[in-house]
């Protein structure tokens, strides 16, 4: 049974377990609902860089921090879909596409929906990120065929005013409800190393499993470190096992949910890495970009993947659309019996 009435007393108990408890209890939910030898796959591409009015003390695209992106303009219709046959070619299931905006421009709107129908009409699941949405947003992008729509909660409801302030969490949680209501999947998680208690990651998780639906998938980023951000000076790396109870408790609380090893990978040695896939994970961002930062290389990757024995998931030739009036439902509370 599916729950969304975690609290956060339970998660925590949960988080804390014996290691090997932990791991047997993540890695049961995770058979029970998934094959724990595929590895989905996500390719990312930033459509529109830098310049961006937030000023999430993490990111590298801020105006408000002094960190060398250089902003551009949109990108050309042809170059994102010359990405995405690269993408498509070098075996990513779905393209993610990501701007560095407080929300997009209404003049924007008939080029991401052409980017859309063009990514989607190759056979790769479509993915963007684009700030908050509008009602009207949401139904020009799903008209289009949307598949996924990622906008994270980034850390605890507690955590996140003291990380951005130019939006509020319920401003994010307000857009994500419009996506989910208007059919489009979420994708929505956070990120880990920007200082935050190990309470903070927890509270996340139970955010995002106590939302009206879980999210699709739940991406974990490890802060990728930039310079001259005000995240810089309050970072505190990630102790790895950590990381991996994260994943985990993750996978307890959203057993259905896709749990993406997303930013980060690239300081995780193949050790760690698989010890999270063990916990739960069953995504990664593939390609040695990733929006202004670096990841693995795919060699590395699938030489990784190959000696655990494990597989990516194959490109679905056309990815299954929901109607456009499906709203997803509230999963159901825990029935015990
Ligand atoms: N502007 C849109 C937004 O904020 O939703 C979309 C792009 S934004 C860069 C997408 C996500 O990237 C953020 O929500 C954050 O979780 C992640 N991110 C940004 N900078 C990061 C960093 N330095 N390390 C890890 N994740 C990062
Ligand atoms: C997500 O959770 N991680 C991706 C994607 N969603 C858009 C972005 C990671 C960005 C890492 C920092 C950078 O490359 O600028
Ligand atoms: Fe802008 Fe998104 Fe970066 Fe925040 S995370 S500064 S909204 S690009």
């Amino acid at each position: 049974m599916i729950r969304s009435d975690w609290t956060v007393e339970e998660a925590q108990a949960i988080h804390d377990l014996p290691f090997p408890y932990l791991i047997h209890r993540a890695q049961d939910v995770h058979r029970r609902h998934s094959d724990p030898t595929v590895i989905e796959t996500a390719s990312l591409l930033s459509i529109k860089t830098g310049g961006c009015p937030e000023d999430c003390g993490y990111c590298s695209q801020s105006a408000h921090h002094d960190t060398g992106v250089k902003a551009t303009k949109l990108m050309e219709l042809e170059d994102v879909l010359g990405a995405a046959r690269r993408a498509k070619a070098s075996g990513a299931q779905r393209f993610c596409m990501g701007a560095a905006w407080r929300s997009p421009k209404d003049r924007d709107m008939d080029k991401l929906c052409a980017m859309v129908e063009g990514v989607r009409d190759m056979g790769l699941e479509t993915c963007m990120t684009l700030g908050m949405l509008s009602p009207g947003h949401v139904e020009r992008l799903k008209a289009a065929g949307l598949d996924f729509y990622n906008h994270n909660i980034d850390t605890s409801p507690e955590y996140y005013r003291e990380i951005a302030t130019t939006r509020t969490m319920d401003d994010r949680l307000e857009t994500l409800d419009r996506v989910r209501k208007g059919g489009i999947r979420v994708c929505c998680g956070g990120i880990l190393g920007m200082g935050e208690e190990v309470r903070d990651r927890i509270a996340m998780l139970v955010t995002l499993a106590t939302l009206p639906a879980h999210p699709d998938s739940v991406p974990i980023n490890l802060w990728n470190e930039i310079g001259n951000t005000p995240v810089q000076k309050r970072a505190k790396p990630v102790d790895p096992l950590a990381l991996v109870r994260t994943v985990a408790l993750a996978r307890i609380l959203m057993p259905e949910s896709v749990v993406r090893l997303s930013a980060g990978r690239t300081g995780m040695n193949e050790e760690l890495q698989a010890l999270c896939f063990l916990a739960g994970a069953n995504s990664i961002f593939v390609g040695d970009a990733l929006l202004t930062t670096g990841n693995p290389a795919a060699w590395q990757d699938e030489d990784m993947i190959g000696k655990l024995g494990m597989r990516f998931a194959p490109a679905r030739e056309k990815p299954p659309r929901l109607p456009p009036n499906e709203i997803v439902e509230p999963v159901q509370r825990y029935d015990p019996s």
